[in-house]
């Protein structure tokens, strides 16, 4: 019995810590150690995080997600300071369902950001709370048509827009509204397999196997 629910709380645990990594653009810090932390998982921008350019008519911010079902905030924020007063959403709320990769590679900023800096923020309402993680870009015109290898859905990886109150209220009381983006594009869905969430699927197969024969075993 004593094994039995370390087993469990070992899995708990796994599966608690693990929440999203984002790949694209160039996050702040890889860490998801303080990913509950807002504005941006604990890290701060300094001197050392990298610049990514962003194309404001359409661009990927891509993300590998340990939680099967969360809903996703796409944040553009002008200015080298999270907490500034413009933002806007860059897509509409989606909710992303399957572990994995996941790419919105549609993602646009206001034109009028162009030449500025800024901050890509994704916020996901998760089943362990808010999680959050930004990457430091500067705004440059058109659609990026050279994708990054990291915009990929994972075998599975589905999405649908989504409402949320809580991701919402992030963009407070302020007179700033957010951007009625005019993207009628759907979340990206063509679940194209890749390795690296086949691993990581195994990878979760296999603990979960070893601790099912073991519970067997008890
Ligand atoms: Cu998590």
């Amino acid at each position: 019995m004593f094994a039995k629910s370390i087993i469990l709380s070992l899995l708990t645990v796994s599966v608690a810590n693990a929440h999203f990594t984002l790949r694209y653009p160039e996050p702040f810090g890889k860490s998801a150690a303080k990913q509950d932390q807002g504005p941006c998982g604990g890290y701060t921008l300094d001197s050392n995080t990298p610049v990514t350019q962003f194309h404001v008519d359409g661009d990927a911010v891509a993300y590998a997600s340990s939680h099967p079902e969360v809903k996703v905030l796409f944040r553009i924020i002008e200015g080298n300071s999270p907490d500034g007063p413009n933002s806007y959403k860059g897509f509409p709320i989606v909710e992303q369902y399957g572990s994995g990769d996941f790419c919105e590679p549609r993602v646009t900023a206001p034109k009028s950001l162009v030449g500025k800096q800024g901050i890509v923020q994704v916020v996901q309402n998760a089943v362990d709370g808010m999680l959050y993680a930004c990457a430091y870009v500067r705004f440059v015109n058109g659609v990026n048509s050279n994708l990054p290898d990291t915009c990929k859905n994972g075998t599975g990886v589905d999405a649908g827009f989504a409402e949320d109150a809580s991701l919402e209220a992030i963009f407070g009381s302020s007179t700033d509204t957010p951007s009625t983006s005019e993207t009628t594009s759907a979340p990206t869905a063509t679940n194209t397999p890749s390795s690296g969430s086949l691993k990581s699927f195994s990878m979760v197969g296999g603990v979960v196997g070893i601790a099912i024969a073991l519970l067997g075993g008890l």
